[in-house]
């Protein structure tokens, strides 16, 4: 969703209350009740326009100074296998991020055609639920003009993020993360393809990761390889919208 869109949307919900009051507003207004319900109405108006507002808050940013000289890696720090060994080797030449699911224009996108999108570098810190958090600096594509070159599709209502990597046991051993819209057209949220100024070391994620910087470090996913517009995503692992969501995780980890 385009921040016109959401505006729109709230606006929406204006106008169809205005639309009330002009068919039946002499009657209405003398009503008690009615004045109530408008008053209540517009304090609801105001908490949605406040919890979107807050979600669009930038996270604290750093300073060159604050960068954490040992970053930790946290989860999976390789992926292995032969076909990711191949990429590497390869210096991710074919790799492929596609853009999939609820969109009008599916894409296929080489790691060339994700730095020539709209970038962003950003210091920011890291928190895992662990109990530890580390500072780095992220240059990526963002995700917002990205999403609009593929076309959300009005059913769209989170991106998932697909992961190259195993970490569990079984056919729902693969990561995967979802985010919703506010998060995905948040200005910091990136694709990012470098890390401390070099390209993205394979401990963190390369040769594509997440960031979301007002969300827990698991959500943060590594090693993307496809993003998929969903309604919902309860076809997707155990359900819940990410691997640790699916082990008891909290879907919504805003910080
Ligand atoms: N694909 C993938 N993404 C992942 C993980 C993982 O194991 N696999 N671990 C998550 C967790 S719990 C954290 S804290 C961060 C760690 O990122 P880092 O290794 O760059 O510190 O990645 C997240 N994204
Ligand atoms: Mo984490």
């Amino acid at each position: 969703m385009s921040d016109a869109n959401r505006r729109g949307w709230l606006r929406g919900a204006g106008a169809s209350l205005g639309a009330l009051m002009l068919g039946a507003c002499d009657r209405l207004n003398a009503d008690p009740r009615f004045t109530a319900m408008l008053q209540g109405a517009e304090v609801l108006t105001r908490r949605t326009q406040r919890l979107v507002t807050d979600r669009k808050a930038l996270a604290r940013e750093f300073s060159p100074a604050d960068i954490s000289p040992d970053f930790r890696a946290n989860g999976t720090r390789h992926p292995g296998g032969p076909e990711y060994a191949r990429h590497l080797a390869s210096g991710f030449a074919d790799w492929r991020i596609a853009v999939d699911g609820l969109v009008e224009r599916p894409l296929s996108l080489s790691l060339t055609d994700l730095r020539a999108l709209p970038a962003r570098t950003q210091i920011t810190r890291h928190d895992c639920v662990e109990g530890w958090s580390s500072i780095g600096k992220w240059t990526g594509a963002r995700l917002g003009p990205l999403l609009d070159r593929a076309g959300l599709k009005p059913e769209a209502r989170y991106i998932v993020f697909h992961c190259a990597d195993q970490l569990g046991i079984g056919p729902d051993g693969m990561y995967y993360e979802s985010i919703d819209l506010i998060d995905a057209y948040h200005s910091q949220t990136l694709l990012a393809y470098e890390m401390n100024d070099q390209v993205l070391p394979v401990a963190h994620g390369a040769p594509v990761r997440l960031r979301v910087e007002r969300q827990l470090g698991y959500k943060h996913a590594k090693y993307v390889h496809r993003l998929e517009a969903v309604a919902d995503f309860a076809h997707l692992g155990g359900g819940r919208g990410g691997f640790w969501e699916d082990r008891g995780y909290e879907w919504y980890a805003g910080i």
